[in-house]
């Protein structure tokens, strides 16, 4: 095993990396590998794969029983569990969102047709700054996305007045918050609705899906007839719809995934815990702290470079890259400045100084069963040889 002590030692420098195999950001984890071929088993068995199987309904209620809500609808990816909460809420016009988020939350809106207003992050949670929201409303607004980045929830209070106060809707982007909670309340108890991913690379995954949780039976209703083609039963269509089911096989892979969720959290805790601890002498960059009124399941840890750091965020990634530790820069360099948007609102950036600095100082560690606790200190060595 190398350890660090010198620059000689980098993989940067012509030594070997520091590990063998490469270590990725969004490592999927089959917690069950066992339970999930016995349930596959029972499907294949069945020939009942897809259309809201016993499966995906289990799914559902363990899921929904989990974060204390009323309904978790399963979806086929997290992405079409925002278009369709768009269309169940009847969205339209202008809705307000971050650009620091993956471009799908993006995405979605501009799929159906709504325009996307970006508004700017509070630095110190890279989460939506209320105020920045509160400034961009105008009469064509419908909506705000808030976006519980990097599994800390976005300042739930806040959107709330302002969505009662100008009457808008607000669904949260929960992509990362699988099981997160603030003030001891878990997502899926917050806006109108709230949309999980079940990507592969996600800390619960379901190869791919999504679910939307929600309170509110109609809008659960409405987003089950709408994942099904608008069907109410057979031969009757009561809306417009699309595909947005998951199918059985999939969520066979949550339910395995599920019955380990607590040896997950402790695992990801450790790890983030093992990274603070490393990390806390390593000069010119600091971990994005957890705040305390919240729980995380600390599947995403971020490191910020500061003003004095010695090297570039990009020729520190660059090094971690060559180590085999493929750290990320999620999600450089904001939705504003990809494509479409870029083009179709070039000064967007003007409301979003906040975002434009915090996209350039962040590096996303490789965490999860990605590693493990003992690898971490490996990690940030090299970190601590590169900026030492
Ligand atoms: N909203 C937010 C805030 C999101 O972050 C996302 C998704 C969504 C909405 C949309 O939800 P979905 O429709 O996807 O359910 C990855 C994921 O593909 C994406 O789902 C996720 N966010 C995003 C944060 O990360 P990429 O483009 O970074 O993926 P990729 O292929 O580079 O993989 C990341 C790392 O994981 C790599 O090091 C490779 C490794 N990996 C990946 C896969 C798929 C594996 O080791 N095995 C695998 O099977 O987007």
């Amino acid at each position: 095993m190398k350890t660090m002590t010198s620059a000689r030692n980098l993989a940067i420098n012509g030594a070997e990396p520091a590990f063998r195999e490469p270590l990725h950001v969004g490592r999927p984890h089959v917690a069950n590998r066992e339970g999930f071929l016995r349930t596959t088993h029972e499907i294949l068995d069945r020939l009942w794969l897809t259309n809201n199987g016993p499966v995906v309904q289990e799914l559902e209620r363990r899921i929904a029983d989990y974060h204390q809500v009323r309904h978790c609808v399963a979806m086929c990816s997290g992405t079409l569990g925002l278009e369709i909460a768009i269309r169940a809420l009847q969205l339209e016009g202008e809705v307000i969102l971050p650009a620091h988020t993956y471009v799908a939350t993006a995405h979605a809106l501009y799929w159906h047709g709504l325009t996307p207003v970006f508004a700017d992050i509070d630095p110190t949670t890279h989460n939506l700054d209320p105020e920045s929201v509160r400034r961009l409303i105008t009469d064509r607004t419908s909506a705000i996305i808030g976006v519980h980045l990097w599994g800390r929830l976005a300042p739930v209070e806040a959107l709330q007045s302002l969505a009662d106060h100008f009457n808008l809707k607000l669904i949260y982007d929960a992509a990362h918050a699988f099981g997160c909670s603030y003030q001891g309340k878990r997502v899926g108890n917050f806006g109108d609705c709230e949309v999980l991913s079940f990507h592969a690379t996600k800390f619960f995954h379901t190869l791919e899906g999504g679910a939307v949780l929600t309170n509110q039976d109609g809008l659960a209703e409405q987003l089950r007839l709408m994942r099904n083609f608008g069907f109410a039963g057979v031969d009757q269509v009561v809306c417009a719809g699309t595909n947005g089911k998951l199918n059985e096989i999939s969520a066979a892979m949550g339910l395995a995934n599920l019955d380990a969720l607590d040896a997950l959290l402790a695992h990801n805790r450790q790890v983030y815990a093992t990274y603070l601890e490393t990390l806390a002498d390593v000069p010119g960059i600091h971990l994005l702290s957890m705040d305390e009124s919240q729980d995380s399941n600390c599947q995403y840890v971020v490191i910020e470079t500061e003003s004095d750091c010695k090297l570039g965020r990009d020729e520190i990634i660059g090094a971690l890259q060559a180590e085999n530790i493929l750290a990320r820069r999620y999600f450089w360099p904001g939705c504003h400045r990809m494509m479409p948007y870029r083009e179709l609102f070039p000064s967007a950036g003007r409301n979003l100084a906040q975002t434009e600095e915090v996209v350039e100082r962040i590096i996303v560690m490789p965490a999860g069963f990605a590693v493990t606790p003992e690898m971490v200190p490996r990690i940030t060595a090299v970190l601590q040889t590169l900026l030492g």
